[in-house]
């Protein structure tokens, strides 16, 4: 694989982030912890007009698996991504659309006639960040979709896909559709776990699609919340991430599955299935005074090493990749990397 040909698919929920600095007043407002990701519940729907109102708001392109398209491409020869999603028929599409384009990730959206695009507030207090989404038109993804000539001319071609977890609140149907054809065709199909309440609150829908995953992505609270939900009395990451690497395989290529772990600063977790030894990848050290924050780190990582592999890196080189523009993004605003683009 060498990239250039629409070799990796993404699905996910299309968002604009709405970030805003020094947000502690609006955690505690609205109950939200200062490192997590949730869907708005009906009273967190007014925080985004608040902070309109209330904040200096820097508009952002985000969406978990969308950032992490928008990474793999970074690494990537021109017209080797392209990303599936719903968004509304509204300015903030264009916005996202345009984000897309600039960094030569291809959108094949889905536009919802009624919904508009969806939304993540974004608080940042120090090197925390709080998430807090309305999907909006990200959750009229409709399975028909992935029918269109587009679509299917991109699925039909992919060599990885690569899934946001996130997007199992509401798509495990259109999922197990890319899932499927990775199957069928024998090609990787990459996931992340991408918030603890996914492992947490949608247990099944992440059980039905990780058995055709070969790389699995988490970090350590992600990791965490796969245990409980799966009564494994452990915090030991180590032993979680062989724990899901060792779980149920659908595909041939399930059964030479690796999940890698990021853990903040601290080294990143690698387990291979079927082995009894983990591997540990040092995290390259980033002076505190050069993080912006850290909004789409988790993304960048994962869009690297993805991208990595596209371009027929070893599991190794790659996790060093993800390490590099997980630490760039860190030092820009939001989940984007730096341009003019540097080499990594
Ligand atoms: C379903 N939820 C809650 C979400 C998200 C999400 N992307 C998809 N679905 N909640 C937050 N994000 C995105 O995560 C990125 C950081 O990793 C944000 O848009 C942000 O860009």
């Amino acid at each position: 694989m060498a990239g250039g040909n629409f070799e990796l698919v993404a699905l996910g929920n299309p968002l604009l982030d709405m970030q805003i600095r020094n947000g502690e007043a609006m955690l505690e407002k609205y109950g939200l912890k200062p490192n997590d990701a949730v869907l708005a519940d009906d009273k967190q729907l007014a925080i985004y007009q608040d902070i309109v109102d209330n904040y200096d708001v820097t508009y952002v392109a985000g969406g978990a698996a969308q950032n992490a398209a928008r990474c793999a491409q970074y690494v990537l020869p021109p017209n080797s991504t392209a990303y599936l999603g719903c968004v509304g028929k509204d300015d903030l599409a264009k916005q996202l659309q345009a984000a897309n384009d600039k960094e030569g990730l291809k959108s094949i959206y889905q536009f919802s006639d009624d919904a508009p695009t969806g939304s993540c507030a974004v608080v940042i207090t120090g090197h925390n960040r709080s998430l807090c989404t309305n999907l909006g038109a990200a959750e009229k993804f409709a399975k028909s979709h992935l029918e269109t000539a587009e679509a299917q001319q991109a699925i039909k071609n992919a060599k990885i896909f690569y899934l946001g977890g996130f997007f199992l609140t509401h798509g495990v149907e259109s999922a197990l559709v890319l899932a499927n054809e990775a199957k069928a065709r024998d090609v990787s199909f990459t996931m992340n776990l991408s918030a603890p309440f996914i492992p947490q609150f949608f247990t099944a829908q992440v059980d039905q699609v990780v058995p055709f995953a070969d790389v699995i992505f988490g970090n350590e609270t992600e990791a965490e919340a796969w245990a409980q939900a799966h009564n494994l009395e452990t915090k030991d990451l180590k032993q979680i991430a062989q724990a899901i690497a060792d779980c149920d395989a659908a595909t041939i290529k399930a059964e030479k599955r690796v999940v890698i772990i990021t853990n903040g600063s601290q080294p990143t977790i690698l387990a291979k299935r079927g082995e009894s030894q983990q591997f540990v990848h040092e995290t390259p050290k980033i002076n505190p005074a050069d993080i912006v924050d850290t909004n789409g780190a988790g993304d960048a990582f994962a869009g690297g090493v993805v991208g990595a592999l596209v371009l027929g890196k070893s599991i190794d080189e790659a996790i060093n990749v993800g390490h590099k523009l997980g630490g760039m993004c860190i030092g820009q605003v939001g989940p984007i990397l730096k341009f003019p683009k540097e080499n990594v």
